[in-house]
């Protein structure tokens, strides 16, 4: 396989100044014909045109066909040689909509056309420089069947619709902006919309739209809020306005990721569109708004200014879910009370800690470990990971902690100042930073921070603190290590070098009481100080500190990295009563939580009794006591940490062992706290209209999660409870609590009632049947021969990605039980699914092959059988190169 390399860019030698494209859709043969106006910009320089699984029909220059011996074309290019330095190329290809089960490119979904063309997707449409620097002014044409196809919908402006014979009709789309062709779209067929005028803080109006299946338009409504509040808060935020008269949103059923920013047409997957109380969870009401949020900041961050080239991905996916986050977290903090607010704002710090933990370190430390700038690649849909996205904005998050908000906001003015209407690199983003930067902080730049941006691995943080009782004062020592953190192989990096790291430290007096911190030399003293970080080691002094203090360490997760400080379990205990602030208080309860747990399984691995320990049991019960905390934080801190980070804490993973110890301490937590559960589940009804809001989101998350707790614990009762407001629930959050409850912790032959039920009353929503999979993928009795009954199910298909999603990738990747059973079926059953994905859809297989990634860390009794699993995957014949790169790297 190839390898592309960063340092290999070249640019383009040749300036596509317009695109004309003309469709004839038809779903076994659509032609398309584009006309490019080509200046060369090179002498002599050949043209070169990515095309994939095309049929070349014909090739003119200047009206003339071009000679078979002027051009050459095979299944990568077509490649022209001798062009004048300014010409008008036009050709004409076809491609099979109705047999591309990629999902790239032009295809078929419920009879429907729709594209998705990044990264490397336009390739598939037409002939073209299929890169992200080569940006254009598109015209495009679509025609097809009036009847079977009534909407035809492009990026930007309709110019016209007009009738044609036959029955066919066309449409004509003008996008006024340059582009890169990845932000190409059409979608032709039937769809019921619904709209609205928005108008912009310039006093423009706009045609706010979203596009779904005949039927599902009710459900469309909450995109269309979130939509127009996105607009709203870019406006106000930064100040940025949209570009275009008209912004659509359209909903598909298949789609390989989440949405396409495509410019003006946005392409979304059905699941985070469609939205009404019955039918979907509080938690696809988020993922909706911050999805939606996130597809629309693109059109600054990402379609105004682009990427150079695919290795600066972080440059739009890294910001835009910095601001995307953001947003969710404005959204959540707006119109509460400013206590209210403050903790709205910490449960969704903690919510998107906890998934950069779970995906992103394990990551950083494995075989896909790259920077979120990466240096190379084979396959470019590799890439699209949790370090470029999850990691990538808290490397933009940093730089606001340093410039402070003020500050990054007039860099990032700096930056569309400089670089509206370009392709650019990550390095032109800091360098605009950095500009502010020097300018508020005369003799200090980002020179040390850039560092973040080539180097691989989670640096890790060792804390020292020494008191001096006579001195009256506190020296903290930082001293971070990004070496040895399982990624010293990455091809070509250079050794690794100290980081700029901001790191938020707070003190506690013994008693629990915030202490002001007055660093020494200084007058100012605050609750929190922002140590920065930029060498191996490095020390601070505080003064004014009469006894040992507690530290309060990495406040609000100010970097991406690991803490190492040997807190006492009473230390812990103390900050998860008292820290004043609320993410290291949760973090607190996380560690005490992870240290019983991992305590539990080395027991449960060596055969030894479990019990649980009183004083955890009595932090918990404080949490659960504690008058104060609001219902959606205190939630997420009765939540024990997940498996998948307490994995990367273990020398070596036994992933049943691990799985029986989380759930003993639940089981335990429930059965010796079962009044405290019960009140939580009295105090947090929320009778009346339904609402996704954050507080009664919050009171439904803690209610079900008692509820879960004490069925854990088989609580008598607990099933009954559950089985009530499984039948009697009037929102999908409710149905599903206790669904997945009974599921879990419940009597086999309750949850088979409820599951029945629940298919009965949901058959014909694709969307909630993918809930019913997902659940009994996880579930605790579900094993490979009961997911194999479920693959045979006739709801079950492999071609849908959310379906594949749902149960297959649930299965081998979230429920531990069952894949890692003894023996390796679960292993066997994932090499067979990779494989049938690969023959249909490589990017999501590839996505599957990746459950494999920490092999190599498990116990040696299951490492044996992954290894045979994942050596088979790659010796098929025919592997593509996606699968091909994850299985060879976890092999390496
Ligand atoms: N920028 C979008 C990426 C995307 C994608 C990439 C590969 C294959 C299919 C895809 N669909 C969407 C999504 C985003 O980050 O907004
Ligand atoms: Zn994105």
């Amino acid at each position: 396989p190839v390898t592309i390399s960063r340092q290999d860019y070249r640019p383009y030698p040749f300036e596509i100044e317009s695109v004309d494209l003309q469709f004839d859709l038809d779903p076994t043969r659509s032609l398309v014909h584009s006309r490019l106006a080509l200046q060369r910009l090179t002498p002599d320089a050949e043209l070169v045109l990515d095309g994939e699984e095309l049929e070349l029909v014909s090739v003119k220059v200047d009206g003339e066909v071009l000679a078979a011996d002027r051009y050459t074309v095979d299944a990568q290019a077509l490649r022209i040689k001798g062009l004048p330095e300014h010409c008008v190329l036009e050709i004409t290809s076809a491609c099979n909509p109705s047999t591309n089960s990629t999902l790239m490119g032009l295809y078929v979904s419920n009879g429907n056309f729709f594209t998705q063309c990044e990264a490397e997707g336009f390739r598939r449409i037409t002939f073209f420089a299929d890169r992200p620097d080569v940006m254009s002014r598109y015209t495009v044409t679509l025609r097809g069947n009036k009847a079977a196809y009534p909407v035809l919908l492009s990026n930007g402006n309709l110019l016209g619709e007009r009738d044609l014979e036959d029955g066919r009709h066309e449409a004509r789309w003008e996008d006024p902006f340059r582009k890169p062709c990845y932000l190409f779209a059409l979608v032709a067929g039937k769809f019921a919309h619904v709209e609205r005028t928005a108008r912009t803080s310039s006093g423009r109006n706009i045609l706010l739209q979203v596009y779904s299946d005949p039927g599902s338009e009710d459900k469309t409504l909450y995109a269309l809020d979130s939509l127009e509040r996105s607009m709203i808060w870019d406006e106000t935020r930064y100040g940025l306005e949209l570009d275009l008269d008209r912004f659509m949103i359209v909903a598909t059923r298949d789609f390989n990721m989440g949405a396409m920013e495509n410019k003006g047409l946005n392409i979304f997957n059905a699941a985070y569109v469609l939205a009404d109380p019955d039918f979907a969870t509080d938690a696809n009401y988020s993922d909706i708004e911050a999805i939606v949020g996130h597809e629309y900041f693109h059109n600054w961050t990402g379609n105004r200014v682009t990427c150079r080239d695919w290795f600066q991905l972080s440059l739009k996916e890294g910001l835009t879910v910095f601001r995307d986050q953001e947003f969710s977290a404005d959204m959540m903090a707006a119109s509460l009370s400013a206590e209210e607010a403050a903790s709205a704002r910490a449960v969704k710090r903690i919510d998107d800690v906890v998934t950069l933990r779970a995906a992103q370190f394990p990551e950083d430390a494995g075989p896909m470990a790259h920077p979120i700038r990466p240096e190379s690649y084979q396959e470019i849909g590799n890439f699209y990971t949790a370090t470029v996205y999850e990691k990538g904005a808290e490397v933009i998050r940093m730089q606001q902690t340093l410039l402070g908000v003020d500050g990054f906001n007039a860099g990032l003015k700096e930056y569309f100042r400089r670089h509206d209407g370009q392709a650019v690199t990550c390095d032109d983003f800091v360098a605009a930073m950095e500009s502010v930067y020097q300018a508020r902080h005369p003799g200090k730049d980002l020179t040390v921070f850039r560092r973040w941006y080539r180097q691989a691995g989670t640096p890790r943080v060792t804390v020292t603190l020494r008191h001096d009782a006579a001195a009256r004062t506190v020296t903290v020592e930082l001293a971070q290590r990004s070496d040895k953190v399982g990624v010293e192989r990455l091809p070509g990096e250079p050794d690794k070098q100290p980081l700029h790291i901001p790191f938020a430290i707070g003190l506690l007096d013994q008693t629990g009481r915030a202490l002001p911190l007055r660093l020494a030399g200084s007058t100012d003293a605050a609750d929190t100080v922002l140590l920065e970080l930029t060498t191996e080691r490095q020390q601070w002094v505080f003064e004014d500190i009469a006894d040992a203090p507690v530290p309060s360490l990495l406040r609000d997760f100010s970097a991406p990295v690991i803490v190492e400080y040997d807190f006492s379990d009473a230390e812990l205990a103390l900050l998860l009563a008292h820290d004043t602030n609320a993410f290291t208080r949760w973090e607190a309860g996380q560690e005490l939580a992870s240290r019983e747990i991992l305590r539990l399984t080395a027991d449960q691995a060596a055969g030894r009794p479990l019990s649980l320990s009183a004083s955890f049991v009595n932090a918990w019960a404080a949490v659960l006591r504690e008058p104060t905390l609001d219902a959606a934080y205190r939630e997420r801190v009765l939540a024990l940490p997940g498996e998948k980070t307490l994995a990367e804490r273990m020398t070596e993973v036994d992933p049943v062992a691990l799985a029986v110890a989380r759930d003993f301490v639940r089981a335990e937590l429930g059965r010796q706290l079962a009044a405290d559960w019960q009140a939580a589940v009295d105090n947090n009804q929320t009778p009346g209209e339904y609402s996704p809001d954050p507080i009664p989101a919050g009171r439904r998350a803690l209610k079900n999660f008692a509820l879960a707790t004490l069925q854990a614990g088989q609580v008598a009762g607990a099933e009954a409870q559950l089985e009530a407001q499984y039948a009697a629930a009037q929102n999908m959050t409710d149905r599903l609590g206790a669904l997945a409850a009974l599921v879990q912790f419940g009597e086999a032959a309750a949850a088979d009632r409820a599951l029945q039920d629940f298919y009965q009353r949901w058959e014909h929503e694709p969307l909630v049947i993918d809930k019913w999979f997902a659940l009994q993928a996880t579930g605790r009795r579900t094993d490979v021969a009961a997911v194999r009954k479920l693959a045979d199910h006739p709801a079950f298909t492999l071609r849908n990605p959310n379906r594949a999603r749902a149960l297959i990738f649930q299965f081998c990747l979230n429920n531990p039980r069952g894949f890692h059973a003894a023996g390796g079926a679960g292993y066997r059953f994932w090499a067979e699914q990779v494989l049938a994905l690969d023959a249909l859809n490589p990017d999501v297989a590839a996505r599957l092959a990746r459950a494999m990634d920490r092999w190599v860390r498990f116990v040696p009794a299951l490492r044996a059988p992954m290894r045979q699993a994942l050596e088979q995957v790659r010796k098929h014949p025919g592997l593509s190169r996606a699968v091909t790169e994850i299985v060879s790297k976890a092999l390496e």
